[in-house]
């Protein structure tokens, strides 16, 4: 049987037999009739899941990242990650013992087969959307609703895609003096439910303005910025001629290795690389590139938020960064299981828990610090906070850590899934006048 056909298929017995025996990475086989023969480099191996026996606390997993594996899920007593079959070998160098997955799903039941050379979603998927449907279904809500949404281009990828950032609120067309609370998401390539969390939330804000009452009063007393897609090149390479790529990073080649790709969550520019949470290996899921913000998509984020500086003030207070998954809602810091540090103080700790909490009251995730899943520096959350004072958080969104759906829910749980998030998302932008109001100290901090 041949590469291509096994690929996707959840038959953990044939899988394991595969990776059994090939002792040859499977990328160096070549791939005949993919349509990326003949180019510089062979079609990559497809990584693969895998449950991670033991390896239960912050430490084990952060030590288990450094194999230059993916920690996807955090159970109670086992770990799923992502790993390349030379991940692989690593992670039973620590002594690990592993059960396969599975490899990304095939959604194609009906047989119907993209074009070649054509990124979108297999037939099952079509729900969701690929760059250019985002694309124009943000701009079908931009012509519907030009009194309250506008679109912007912060910037390009690597690859030349436009990178847009859609503003929300009433009057606008002009910058008025009204807290912003920006939403930046499909940070990771295959997180692709992220991007359909930012259209739920455009369309959510446009359609009912006229007719909900919390909907209107987000939109007229906030600025609200969606970034919608944050790494297009990753998001449509994950979608390959209608079959799902597994791929996290960005699309950047790096110099001197056949290794494609940064992990713009490990890219940010604050503590960058600074606590062994991240990886030096360009062929890890979790290479924080060369240099700060080296990644395009980061640089051009990072400048936008820059510019929302205005008068030596930053307008944005607070962030959700949406990933999948694991049902969570987390916050500062990543680089340390400290809590009050040097930028931390006992107050922001304890706002960020308040609204921290009570959102995950509303959607049912789990709240904790970020770094209680695994150590990261150069994760958005803490540049926005240790660089910008923006409370941000991030969320992973469905499924929970023992979903099998894991990176590929069906389409089917896209409105469910995104809906979920609506009275968190309209609490933090109720906060975001004064965060520390949570706390009750709303005359210290905001007068
Ligand atoms: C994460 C996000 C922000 C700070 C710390 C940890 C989790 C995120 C990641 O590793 O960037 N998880 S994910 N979406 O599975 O990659
Ligand atoms: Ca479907
Ligand atoms: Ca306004
Ligand atoms: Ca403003
Ligand atoms: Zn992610």
């Amino acid at each position: 049987m041949r590469l291509k056909q096994l690929r996707g298929r959840r038959t953990t017995a044939v899988a394991a037999l595969l990776t059994m025996a090939l002792a040859v990475p499977i990328a160096a086989q070549a791939d005949e009739d993919s349509p990326h023969n003949g180019e510089a480099k062979a079609s990559a191996e497809v990584p693969r899941q895998y449950e991670v026996k033991g390896a239960d606390t912050a430490a084990e997993r952060t030590k288990l990242a450094r194999t230059g594996v993916s920690v996807d899920a955090a159970r109670k007593g086992s770990v799923v990650i992502t790993a390349d079959s030379a991940q692989l070998k690593k992670v039973h160098a620590l002594g690990y013992a592993t059960k396969d997955l599975g490899g990304p799903p095939l959604r194609n039941s009906k047989g119907v087969k993209v074009k070649p050379g054509v990124a979108d979603f297999p037939s099952d998927d079509s729900g969701y959307h690929n760059y250019d449907e985002m694309t124009k279904a943000i701009d079908d809500a931009v012509a519907k609703h030009s009194d309250i949404i506008s679109k912007q281009v912060i910037g390009k990828s690597h690859e030349g895609k436009d990178i847009v950032a859609v503003k929300i609120s009433d009057n606008v067309k002009d910058d008025e003096a009204e807290p912003e609370v920006l939403f930046t998401h499909h940070q990771h390539a295959r997180e692709h439910l992220t991007v359909e969390m930012a259209l739920y939330l455009i369309k959510e804000f446009g359609d009912k303005y006229g007719s909900d009452d919390a909907i209107k009063k987000a939109v007229d007393g906030r600025e609200i910025w969606i970034v919608p897609d944050i790494n297009p090149d990753g998001g449509e390479y994950d979608l390959t001629d209608g079959e799902y790529q597994m791929w996290r990073k960005n699309r950047q080649p790096n110099e001197g290795s056949q290794e494609i790709g940064t992990d713009p969550n490990r890219n940010w520019d604050f503590k960058w690389g600074c606590c062994d949470g991240s990886s030096t290996d360009p062929g890890a899921e979790d290479y924080r590139g060369t240099a700060p913000s080296s990644a395009p998509e980061v640089k051009v984020v990072t400048d936008f938020v820059n510019s929302r500086v205005v008068d030596g003030k930053q307008q944005i207070k607070a962030a959700i960064d949406f990933h999948t998954y694991g049902e969570l809602v987390m916050w500062p810091w990543g680089w340390t299981s400290d809590e009050v540090t040097d930028g931390m103080t006992q107050d922001d700790i304890d706002t960020f828990k308040a609204v921290g909490k009570d959102m995950a009251g509303s959607n049912n995730y789990t709240p904790q610090q970020s770094s209680a899943l695994y150590v990261t520096d150069g994760a958005i959350d803490d540049y926005l906070w240790g660089a910008q004072k923006v409370f941000a958080y991030t969320f992973e969104m469905y499924p929970g850590d023992s979903g099998s759906d894991g990176f590929y829910p069906p389409d089917e749980v896209i409105e469910k899934e995104t809906s979920r998030n609506r009275e968190a998302v309209l609490k933090l932008i109720d906060n975001a006048d004064c965060m520390y109001k949570a706390i009750g100290k709303e005359e210290q901090y905001c007068k």
